[in-house]
């Protein structure tokens, strides 16, 4: 396995320089530069690196050669040498010749927050699929960028944006690379399609599936762990989870449930990163409902929401029945509380209350099995009770003389269908 910096003791850590430049582009993108870059701070904590000290320039536009100004750059330059920091982490995306210009310029390993996050995703990656797509996002974000990155690599050597491929594969030519991004297209291929015909083979057996997403830290591996006592790594670190697990949860009505954890979002993530986990997501793009779970006390909170709701909407998952668990209450302050939405698709937890958990169930239940209804038949039309039974699931049958007395949680979706002769035969709350 890759070993992390994290992984390898305090003693050794990185130091690092945090630079963001704060173009218009930037201003315009509705992500806040003071929120984003403390977001790089933990995400660089997360890597194990030690930031020494955080960088901010106002420009209009990026500088073509350096990305910061040419002033900015030889105070970068200086801060550095009185602090022995030997990295300098950008906020913003870089191109292969503005790294190439920094490290000459600052005499830094250059690394912008893709990279950072590409790194911490090489030290978590578990599974056999997790491994390939990391590589995978590795490569094809290393490719265009490859000029860029030999002289820092070959001069400063491991840590940070030096893990996985880049290390064995910088010294072979692009097609080389492109090769290898071929046949780990084909290795995802054949491990997504085993994923799949699994998925197939639950959602035959008529399993409902409801998928836990959020941003990142939100606590979905924490409401995973609750909820169905799986032993799920739960960290206060940016993406602990990577790789979907999925459990069986027990509604309170007792029907059975597939519930799965997936990997985090986060705002400012490259288009082709967010597609190199396309596997991974596509468990929320199959579920019948989804959790998103949003962390209350966060400060971010609702930037958060819209960009995991945007990374759904990319994965075509934007219409699906969706419940929004408004985690972390009791972290909350009051201002945050009395901001947050209400309505029927909106629920606010705790996850550490059992109380909570309960609702959560229940609001759970009450969308997958739809509401309850009532339903008069004549006892001797044996066919109605039998279409009953198809599209829901009776959770009480009386007879009354020559009467059947049906409570029934209604499936919509089968109600639709195949329930119309029924209608005549229900009965007013
Ligand atoms: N106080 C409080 N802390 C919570 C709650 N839910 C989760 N946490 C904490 O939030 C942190 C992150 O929780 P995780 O469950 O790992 O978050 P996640 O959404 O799975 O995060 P990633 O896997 O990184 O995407 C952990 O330290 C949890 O203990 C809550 O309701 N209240
Ligand atoms: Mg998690």
């Amino acid at each position: 396995m890759r070993q992390s910096t994290y992984e390898t003791g305090a003693s050794e850590r990185e130091k690092a320089l945090l630079v963001s430049l704060v173009t218009d582009k930037v201003k315009k993108s509705g992500s806040d530069p003071q929120h984003s870059v403390e977001e790089l701070a933990s995400l660089s904590d997360t890597a194990g690196v030690e930031v020494i000290d955080t960088i901010m320039q106002n420009l209009d536009v990026p500088d073509k050669k350096t990305f910061v100004g040419k002033g900015k750059a030889q105070e970068i330059r200086a801060l550095a040498e009185q602090t022995g920091a030997t990295t300098a982490i950008f906020d913003q995306e870089l191109s292969g010749a503005q790294v190439r210009n920094l490290e000459e310029a600052l005499d830094m390993k250059i690394i912008d927050r893709t990279q950072l996050i590409l790194d911490i995703f090489a030290g978590r990656a578990k599974t056999r699929e997790g491994i390939l797509q990391v590589e995978l996002a590795q490569l094809s974000y290393l490719l265009p960028r490859l000029s860029g990155h030999g002289k820092n690599l070959s001069r400063l050597g491991g840590g940070i944006g030096t893990r996985g491929p880049g290390e064995t594969k910088l010294e072979t030519d692009r097609r080389h690379i492109r090769d290898r991004i071929t046949e780990l297209k084909r290795q995802l291929e054949t491990v997504t399609a085993h994923r799949n015909l699994h998925r197939e083979r639950r959602r035959k057996a008529g399993a409902v599936q409801v998928a836990l997403v959020g941003y990142t830290n939100a606590g979905k591996s924490t409401l995973l762990r609750q909820l169905t006592e799986a032993d799920v790594l739960v960290e206060d670190k940016l993406f602990a989870t990577l790789d979907p697990t999925s459990r069986n949860l027990i509604l309170p009505s007792g029907k059975e449930i597939i519930l799965t954890d997936t990997v985090g979002f986060i705002q400012n993530l490259p288009h082709d990163l967010v597609a190199a986990f396309r596997a991974t997501l596509e468990e929320a793009g199959e579920a019948d409902l989804l959790l998103h779970v949003v962390d209350t006390s966060s400060p971010m909170r609702v930037r958060q929401q819209k960009v995991v709701e945007e990374v759904l909407q990319e994965l075509g998952a934007g219409g699906k029945p969706t419940l929004l668990v408004y985690n972390k209450i009791d972290l909350g302050s009051e201002e945050a509380l009395s901001m947050l939405t209400g309505g029927a698709d909106t629920i606010r937890v705790n996850a550490f209350v059992e109380q909570d958990l309960l609702k959560l169930r229940e609001a759970i239940e009450d969308r997958i099995l739809g509401d309850v209804a009532h339903f008069r038949i004549p006892a001797s039309r044996g066919d109605l009770a039998a279409l009953v039974y198809r599209v829901g699931e009776v959770v009480e049958q009386e007879t009354e003389e020559d009467w059947l007395l049906l409570t029934v949680r209604l499936n919509p979706a089968d109600m639709e269908k195949t329930g119309h002769a029924l209608e005549t035969y229900r009965v007013a709350e």
